[in-house]
């Protein structure tokens, strides 16, 4: 196991493990943790031992979005200009299967996360959802646009709008996730999938993924260029300064509507 400040990483068998490493902050996702997240694939991309590749977080949180603190105070050209989402754009460019194992919280740019990931297995107690309408902005790293493919117009409107969050059930009934499991199996239940698809043929495994992936790529790109700008706009707004002070403040925002 090697030892990033943010992250864990291993091999098992032909499977490379990425564990999500802030505990305390339910893995909360810094510039820092999603620049060694993205390395971390890379490098297990590139490794030819391994032919697929698990991220995980804790039993209590998959991930609980981007870091609030982190961008609270940022106006929009800050974060126009730092334009972090970007990094986003690595787990795209990854040719070998990734799976999400899922347990607790998956939420905002956690949710966003396991969502680029090829296939989610999820324990029993895991929890969807794009709270970010609670601190006044928007999904910023595809909930928009990926939610909407995988459960439909209907739903994905009543969490984005909403904050909806769904059981790891419901999860699973509207195509969101591949497997439902106890949460003392899910890790296990994520590493034997991958292992199993590691042995498959691989070139065969990159032309699946690529060509299934091209079905979304139409939309995907204009749609996460839309999406992008209006995450980065909405830190112009006053109701953006106010929704994220008041979940640090730990107390109900009150919306402006400017
Ligand atoms: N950012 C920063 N810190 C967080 C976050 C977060 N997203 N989520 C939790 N934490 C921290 C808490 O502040 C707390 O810290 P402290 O102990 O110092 O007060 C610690 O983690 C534990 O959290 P709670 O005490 O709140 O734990 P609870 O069990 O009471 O509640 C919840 C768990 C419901 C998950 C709650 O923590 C919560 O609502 N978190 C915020 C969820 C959220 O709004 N996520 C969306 C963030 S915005 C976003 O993701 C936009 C994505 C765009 C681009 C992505 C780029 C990377």
């Amino acid at each position: 196991m090697s030892e990033n400040s943010s992250i864990l990483t291993e091999t098992r068998a032909r499977v490379g493990l990425v564990q999500l490493n802030r505990p305390k902050q339910l893995n909360a996702l810094d510039s820092v943790l999603v620049g060694e997240l993205m390395q971390a694939l890379e490098a297990f991309d590139a490794d030819a031992e391994v032919g697929a590749i698990v991220i995980t977080g804790s039993e209590r949180a998959f991930a609980a979005g981007a870091d609030i603190k982190e961008m609270a105070g940022a106006s929009a050209v800050e974060m126009f200009v730092r334009d972090n989402i970007s990094q986003f754009d690595r787990i795209r460019q990854i040719k070998k299967p990734v799976i999400a194992a899922v347990s607790g919280w998956c939420l905002g740019g956690g949710c966003e996360l396991a969502m680029s990931c090829d296939m989610i297995v999820a324990s029993e107690s895991a929890r969807f959802g794009q709270p970010e309408i609670t601190i006044g902005v928007i999904p910023g790293a595809g909930g928009t646009q990926r939610l909407t493919r995988a459960v439909g117009k209907a739903l994905a409107m009543e969490m984005v709008l909403n904050n909806r969050t769904l059981t790891a059930e419901e999860a699973q009934h509207f195509g969101l996730v591949n497997r439902v499991v106890p949460v003392e199996r899910y890790l296990d239940e994520a590493l034997g999938l991958a292992s199993e698809v590691a042995g498959r043929a691989p070139l065969a495994l990159r032309l699946g993924k690529e060509a299934i992936n091209h079905a979304f790529e139409s939309f995907l790109t204009d749609g996460l260029t839309d999406e992008r700008r209006a995450f980065y706009l909405l830190f112009a707004s006053q109701d953006q300064k106010e929704g994220m002070a008041a979940f640090m403040e730990k107390r109900p925002a009150q919306w402006k509507g400017q």
